[in-house]
């Protein structure tokens, strides 16, 4: 058996899909039986396979399998695992000290982050930053400073979102399994409306966003509310792009009535979607936005950033909590974020998408499963039907996503009704590794 204990992970792993045994092999299922008596049975697991090292494109299992990696622990290694300027950047930060507390004693990497973020962030107007660990917590504390700014409670979110698995962020998430069945009560002041889904309701970013605006100003009213917020593209939801249009007429009919407008770029944001974040491509700037991911190499650390008078409103300490802005995951972000740019991994997404939306249109030539075929940059999707209907067929995707596993190809699925594939490959990923993946799956569609 292969001998995995010293592998190293990063760009100089073996870049190839390689089974030595069946998935998941004999020492992940030795593992996943450890988990099963000693975590939480709530906390499940996509595939089973335990990971010792991944870099590039691939991940390496405990048994020495190598996967192809089509999900970037959901859209967070964009640099690549165990990226060399983000391995640097840490080991030297953990050398020089691990933690202080910002709001005790302050550090520059927390400060440099924020300016950063205030930098690359869309909008040419002053900015404030705040970090935090997670995307729930960032979309928790834009929400607080929202309702603190306009002294209003009501906050509105959509169909398909999805923004976290905190009480608040449950309560603003919209699928009810696994995120919120049981969980409950959530809390209050929370409006859903709907939300442009062109595949299903065929109508015009304009058409979408007058029913959005009908229902809000019907059954809440701007004089109560404090903020809306939505992700640029619904990620959890399906990977749902908008119509055309549709975000910036929500953002001008917020900014007209004296609502926070605020953009959940948590799964979209850091060169993902082919730009910086997918904002830069709706020609507007959110009053604030929220991410995480992508921002540090797959250290924890999230971020709220935006108008400087909105930020600042809240009274000093009403903002913070004890691991926020760690300086480890300052690091590895100002190093996760250089990288973005300087190897211009934002270009890399478009390649990348554009290869699987080509890849999947030659397929739907002859399968009138593929529904819809979607996204933007290395955010990409596939949504399957039953055929010759736009019935969701959420049997297929799981079968593909279980297959795929097994041949060794790690896809994600998504979607409110289960039926959508997505692809979020780290930008670090080779054509060859990437086509290798897609005809894994191409293969598995021929057969089922
Ligand atoms: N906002 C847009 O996509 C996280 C959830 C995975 P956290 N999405 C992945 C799971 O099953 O828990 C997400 C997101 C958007 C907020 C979040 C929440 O980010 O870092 O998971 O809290």
């Amino acid at each position: 058996m292969t001998d995995v204990t010293n592998i190293k992970g990063g760009p100089s792993l073996p870049q190839e899909r390689k089974l030595v045994t069946s998935i998941p092999g004999p020492k992940s299922q030795e593992l996943l039986a450890r988990k099963n008596a000693a975590v939480a049975a709530g906390v499940g697991v996509a595939l089973p396979i335990f990971t010792v090292a991944a870099g590039g494109g691939v991940m390496v299992d405990a048994d020495g399998n190598s996967l192809i990696d089509l999900g970037s622990g959901i859209a967070v290694t964009g640099v690549g695992n165990s990226a060399p300027a983000v391995v640097e950047a840490v080991k030297a930060q953990v050398e020089k000290f691990t933690h202080t507390c910002f709001t005790v004693t302050p550090y520059d990497g927390y400060v440099e982050v924020a300016e950063k973020l205030n930098e690359i962030t869309p909008g040419d107007f002053d900015k404030r930053s705040a970090l935090f660990n997670t995307g729930a917590e960032a979309v928790e504390n834009a929400i607080k400073i929202a309702r603190h700014y306009t002294k209003k409670n009501g906050v509105v979110v959509f169909d398909h979102a999805y923004h976290g698995r905190t009480n608040l962020t449950m309560g603003m998430t919209a699928k009810n399994m696994p995120y919120k069945d049981g969980f409950g009560p959530f809390a209050p002041e929370i409006y859903r409306v709907p939300a442009s889904y062109p595949f299903r309701d065929g109508l015009t970013g304009a058409e979408a966003a007058a029913l959005s605006i009908l229902q809000i100003e019907k059954q809440v009213g701007a004089d109560n509310l404090a903020a809306m917020i939505i992700e640029p593209i619904q990620g959890e939801g399906g990977f749902i792009v908008p119509a055309e249009g549709y975000l910036k007429a929500l953002s001008d009919w917020a900014t007209a009535n004296g609502v926070v407008f605020i953009l959940d770029e948590v799964q979209t944001g850091f060169a993902r979607t082919g730009t910086m974040f997918a904002a830069d491509q709706e020609g507007f700037a959110p009053d604030l936005i929220t991410t995480a991911k992508g921002i540090a190499g797959g250290l924890p650390l999230s971020a709220v950033t935006g108008r400087a008078e909105i930020m600042d409103s809240a009274h000093a300490g009403g903002l913070g909590g004890t691991y926020t802005g760690n300086p480890i995951a300052c690091a590895a972000a100002l190093a996760t974020i250089d990288t973005y740019e300087k190897e211009n991994l934002a270009e890399r997404a478009n390649e990348i998408g554009a290869l699987i939306e080509n890849f999947f249109a030659e397929l739907q030539k002859n399968d009138d499963r593929i529904g819809d075929i979607r996204g933007r940059g290395a955010m990409s999707a596939v949504e399957f039907v039953m055929s010759g209907s736009k019935e969701p067929n959420a049997a297929l995707t799981s079968a593909i996503a279980k297959q795929a596993g097994e041949q060794g190809v790690l896809v994600l699925t998504c979607g409110t009704f289960g039926n959508v594939v997505r692809f979020l490959p780290p930008l670090s990923i080779s054509d060859e590794l990437l086509l290798e993946g897609l005809q894994v799956v191409a293969d598995i569609l021929a057969a089922n």
